[in-house]
This record gives C-alpha cells, sequence and structure tokens, in this order.
C-alpha cells in the first residue's frame, strides 16, 4: 500500500527473499509453534545478543510483563511502586495480577522513575518496583538496587524500550530481578508480535516456561495457573533474520535522531532528547521533544497532522489518569509526569526516513511553534 502519510514509525523488515527462504522448512515440518526450533534459536540467539544469563521468549511485551510478575509469586493485594509515564501495559500488567499500583514521579530530565522520590512512597504493604526505562533512558539503576535491597523488593524492569541497550558496557536486561522486552512491531527490534523476559536466576525459566504454556508440566500435570503467551514459529523467524539488521538499523536511527538535534537545536520554547548521557549506548528508538507548554504541543500536533504528519503524544495522559483507573489510585505529586506529559510529542523516527522528511518535519515544528 502506498502512502503519503509520514507515520510515528514504520517497521523494519528483513528482505523479503530471506524470510519466504527461512519459513520453507514449516510447508515441511508442519511444527508451528509449541516452542519449535526456530523458538529455541531465537532464545539462543538473544541471551547472546542481549548478554543476559537466560532469556523466555513471550508472545508480546505485555504477556511478558504480566507474566514475570506473576512468576516472582508476589502476595495478592501487595502495592508495587510504578512511574504512570508509560505506555499503558505497565499498569495494566500489575493490576492484572491483583497488585496496586502506586505512582511515583518521574525526573524532568530523562523522564525515568524519580529514585529519590520512591523511598517515600515504600510501606510495609511494598512488594515491588516496576521502573520503565522510558524512551531508551536506563533508569537509575544502582540507587534503586540499593533502595529495593534494602526494603526486600522485588525489582521488575519495563526494557521495552530498550533492546540492545547497555548501561556501563553491561546488557540493559541484567538489571533487577527480571526485564522485559516488547518485540512489537512498531520496536526498534521486532518479531511482529513478541516479548522477552530476561533474568539471572535460572530456576525463573521453567516457571516461565510453565506460565506461557497454561501451567503444564506434563499430559496429565498442569502445576501453575498460566496463560498461553507462546511465540510461533513465523514471529520467531521474523525475529532471527532481524537479528542481522539490527546494527545497521540502529545506526541509521542515530544519524537521523543526530539530523533531527542539529535542525531542531536552540529553537526557542523546544527541549530535545540527551543521547549523550554517560555511560549508556542508545538504540534511537523514540525521539521525543518537550515543549514550553500544553497549548504549543497541541498546536504544533494539530498543524503536523494537517500535513500528513503523525506525530505521537508518547505518553499522555499518563496511565493513572486512563478512564478504568479513575478515582481508583493517587495521583498525589506527579508535577514532573503530569506537565511532562502534557508537552511532550514524539516525532516520526526510523531507519529508512528520508533527511528531507526530516528537513520537513522539522521545517514544519518551527513554523508552527512560532505561529
Ligand atoms: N511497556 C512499554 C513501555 C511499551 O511501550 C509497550 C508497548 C509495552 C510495555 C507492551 O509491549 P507489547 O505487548 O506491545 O509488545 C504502540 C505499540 O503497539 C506498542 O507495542 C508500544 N508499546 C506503544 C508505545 O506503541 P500504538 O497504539 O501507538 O500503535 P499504533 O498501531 O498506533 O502504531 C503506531 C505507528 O506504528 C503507526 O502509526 C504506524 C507504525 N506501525 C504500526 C503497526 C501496527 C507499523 O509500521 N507497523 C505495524 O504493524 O501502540
Amino acid at each position: 500500500m502506498k502512502t503519503d502519510k509520514i507515520l510515528v514509525t514504520r517497521s523494519s523488515m528483513p528482505s523479503y527473499e530471506e524470510f519466504i527462504e527461512m519459513i520453507k522448512p514449516l510447508w515441511e515440518t508442519r511444527w508451528l509453534t509449541n516452542m519449535g526450533v526456530y523458538h529455541e534459536e531465537l532464545e539462543n540467539r538473544l541471551r547472546e545478543k542481549l548478554e543476559v544469563p537466560c532469556l523466555s521468549l513471550m508472545v508480546n511485551g505485555h504477556m511478558a510483563l504480566e507474566l514475570a510478575i506473576q512468576a516472582l509469586n508476589l502476595p495478592e493485594g501487595g502495592e508495587v511502586i510504578t512511574t504512570p509515564f508509560t505506555f499503558i501495559s505497565t499498569t495494566h500488567a500489575i493490576v492484572r495480577n491483583r497488585l496496586n499500583p502506586v505512582f511515583c514521579d518521574i525526573k524532568p530530565d530523562d523522564y525515568t522513575i524519580d529514585e529519590e522520590k520512591l523511598e517515600e512512597l515504600i510501606t510495609d504493604r511494598t512488594v515491588a518496583v516496576v521502573p520503565v526505562h522510558v524512551y531508551g533512558n536506563i533508569c537509575n539503576v544502582e540507587r534503586i538496587r540499593e533502595i529495593a535491597d534494602r526494603h526486600g523488593l522485588k525489582v521488575i524492569y519495563d526494557a521495552c524500550h530498550a533492546f540492545g541497550e547497555s548501561y556501563k558496557g553491561q546488557g540493559v536486561g541484567c538489571f533487577g530481578d527480571v526485564s522485559v522486552f516488547s518485540f512489537h512491531a512498531t520496536k526498534v527490534y521486532h518479531t511482529m508480535e513478541g516479548g522477552a523476559v530476561a533474568f539471572a536466576d535460572e530456576k525463573l525459566y521453567e516457571k516461565l516456561y510453565n506460565l506461557k504454556n497454561f501451567g503444564i508440566q506434563g499430559e496429565e500435570l498442569v502445576t501453575d495457573v498460566g496463560a498461553n503467551a507462546k511465540m510461533n514459529e513465523f514471529a520467531a523467524i521474523m525475529g532471527l533474520c532481524n537479528l542481522s539488521n539490527i546494527d545497521q538499523n540502529i545506526a541509521l536511527r542515530k544519524e537521523r535522531a543526530e539530523l533531527y538535534c542539529k535542525l531542531l537545536n536552540h529553537v526557542p520554547g523546544l527541549k530535545l532528547p540527551d543521547f549523550g548521557r554517560q555511560n549508556i549506548s542508545y538504540n534511537y528508538g523514540y525521539f521525543p521533544v518537550l515543549f514550553a507548554d500544553r497549548e504549543s504541543r497541541d498546536r504544533v500536533y494539530d498543524n503536523l497532522r494537517k500535513e500528513n504528519i503523525y506525530t505521537r503524544k508518547y505518553f499522555y495522559p499518563l496511565t493513572a489518569e486512563a478512564e478504568c483507573y479513575r478515582g481508583k489510585y493517587s495521583l498525589a505529586n506527579l508535577q514532573n509526569a503530569k506537565q511532562i506529559s502534557e508537552r511532550v510529542l514524539v516525532l516520526p523516527l526510523y531507519p529508512e526516513l528520508d533527511y528531507d522528511v526530516i528537513e520537513h518535519i522539522t521545517g514544519a515544528v518551527k513554523r508552527y511553534l512560532a505561529s
């Protein structure tokens, strides 16, 4: 389908020939899902790529998060401190595990959970922390570990935006008790739909294997109230193919992010993402810009749409403000999160985005900002 719309992202694809060649054996074997050979191969390859000790593939990032939380056996009704500045999945995964989210504010510089405000939210009911490496900005993993250890809390990182990133040379999936990745079609690396849980505790592998396969241990033995969260073989093959272009795609994203920074540098009323943060190797998944106020953000968003440029307000509203959570959880002391979600806009960014399109987008942003 030919479209002249400029969307916030566009799925990267392997070559058609490579994918077709890879899926051919499935017509012979007819083994399409339930932990097939490509599932196993992809788990091994991703463990190496992400430099994590253990990894369990899942059908998508959301189920990876939901089952990762379930696997940790947290007591029902426990409180889980998390960020409201994220995709709705993060909060849903906590609530669907019959746990209570307690929302913590974020930092104005990188939009991750404010670790200095986290501790004051801890009560005797707190059982875990679910921070998010939002836009690929890595949380203060050292301080969070230290606080969590002191209070005996589990740490579950939502690393859905951080595929392939590292902090101080260590794969981002190595932090916390578990880290969860999304391989959705809109992500830097994808398997169409898919996700994974990374962890160090080997015992979790079998637990997650069970949970993603209905809790079935054998033909006559069901030990856990599991779900169906298995990645199928077509998705695993897409993942294997996409591993061969991931480094190049990240390099192409980096070039485009740098062009955005050059063209929007010093524009009054606009704050750009800082990809120069020490010790982080970025994947350039998103290009979020922060406006001075909500009015200018919305004006630019609306006018760009009229020009067929579809930016996104990731993440507005806050998850805590979602219709389904209205009146249920405290929105106190979320000033930064609230302000940022009202002023942020994510600009289109993907490896194939043409340079002249970026010039067109930035020209329009500047024009509507000044209008
Ligand atoms: N935690 C966090 C922090 C997350 O950001 C996410 C997902 C999750 C957990 C859960 O992981 P998953 O269960 O999804 O694996 C999109 C994605 O669907 C979602 O994966 C992602 N975060 C979220 C931030 O963005 P929408 O509702 O904005 O998607 P949609 O359909 O509007 O697509 C956005 C643009 O992407 C389209 O304008 C064009 C492009 N696109 C979309 C699709 C579906 C493609 O190029 N190809 C495609 O197949 O949620």
